[in-house]
C-alpha cells in the first residue's frame, strides 16, 4: 500500500443496510434446495445419484473445520464460529458478527479456516457447494480477498473474489472439482485476507453451508454459481497452479 489514501468510512448507510439485510437474509438462499440436514459424515457416496458426500450446516459448532487466524501475511485473523439466526443460524465467519467489522487497527488481516478430510469419489463429476453472505470494501480490486482452495495434489484456487462488495443475502454457489482429484483424500480452505489496512470497516464473509456431491451442476463441466440477476461473482482458476498464500498485493 501507498499509504496515499487515509482509510475512509466504507459505507454511507451500513447500519441501514444491515439491519435490512438481517430481515431479509434468507431470501437469497431461497434458491438452495436443501436436501436433508446430515451431520460431517464422509460416507462413500452414491455416485450418480446426487447424492451429498457431506454436508456441514455448521448449526451448533464447527463440525471438524479447523481454524487458523495465524494464517497469511495479515495475521490476527477474525474467523470464528457465528450463531446469529439471521446469518443461517451457524456459520463460518470473519468478522465480529452482524454489529461488527473486520479492521484491526490500520493493519492487514488474514485467516483460514481448514477442512476436515473429505473423500472425493473416486468417479465424478464431483461438485462442491456452499454459501456465503459477504459484506466486503470495493474501493480498489485485488483487496479483501476471498477464496476457496482444495489441498490436495496439487493445491489449487476453486473460487476467488475481492474487492466484490456485498451479497444481497445468502448466495449459493457450486463448483465443479476438476477430475484429477477423484479419489483423492483431501482438505478445503476457506481463506480471507484484506491486504492492506485499508477499508475494513465491513461485516465480512459468513459461510452458511459447505457440502462436497457427487451430482454435477447444470451446465455439468462449468463453474455456475447460482445468484441474483445482475450478480456475477467469481472466477475459477483453469490452470491447476498454486498461486499459494501470499501472491502479490496490487497498488492502490
Ligand atoms: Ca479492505
Ligand atoms: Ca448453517
Amino acid at each position: 500500500m501507498t499509504g496515499a489514501r487515509a482509510p475512509l468510512p466504507s459505507t454511507t448507510s451500513t447500519m441501514g443496510r444491515r439491519a435490512f439485510l438481517g430481515r431479509t437474509a434468507a431470501v437469497g438462499a431461497a434458491a438452495w434446495t436443501v436436501p436433508s440436514v446430515i451431520s460431517m459424515d464422509p460416507v462413500a457416496a452414491a455416485v450418480g445419484s446426487c447424492s451429498g458426500v457431506s454436508v456441514c450446516e455448521f448449526t451448533s459448532g464447527l463440525e471438524g473445520w479447523t481454524i487458523d487466524n495465524s494464517w497469511g501475511s495479515g495475521v490476527n485473523g477474525l474467523w470464528n464460529h457465528n450463531t446469529e439466526a439471521s446469518r443461517d443460524g451457524g456459520s463460518l465467519h470473519y468478522g465480529r458478527g452482524t454489529s461488527g467489522n473486520f479492521q484491526t487497527g490500520n493493519s492487514r488481516n488474514s485467516g483460514r479456516v481448514l477442512s476436515p478430510d473429505f473423500e472425493i469419489p473416486g468417479t465424478g463429476p464431483n461438485t462442491v457447494k456452499f454459501t456465503v453472505w459477504r459484506e466486503v470494501e470495493v474501493q480498489d480490486p485485488g483487496y479483501d480477498r476471498f477464496r476457496l482452495r482444495i489441498l490436495g495434489s496439487p493445491n489449487r484456487t476453486l473460487y476467488e473474489v475481492s474487492s466484490i462488495g456485498d451479497t444481497s443475502g445468502f448466495e449459493a454457489y457450486t463448483i465443479t472439482i476438476p477430475s484429477s482429484y477423484n479419489g483423492q483424500t483431501v482438505q478445503f480452505q476457506f481463506d480471507f485476507d484484506t491486504r492492506d489496512g485499508l477499508y475494513n470497516d465491513h461485516e465480512g464473509i459468513y459461510v452458511g453451508r459447505f457440502e462436497v456431491t457427487a451430482c454435477p451442476p447444470a451446465g455439468a463441466g462449468a463453474a455456475v454459481g447460482f445468484a441474483p440477476a445482475g450478480f456475477s461473482s467469481f472466477s475459477l482458476s483453469t490452470t491447476g497452479a498454486d498461486d499459494g498464500d501470499d501472491d502479490p498485493v496490487p497498488a492502490r
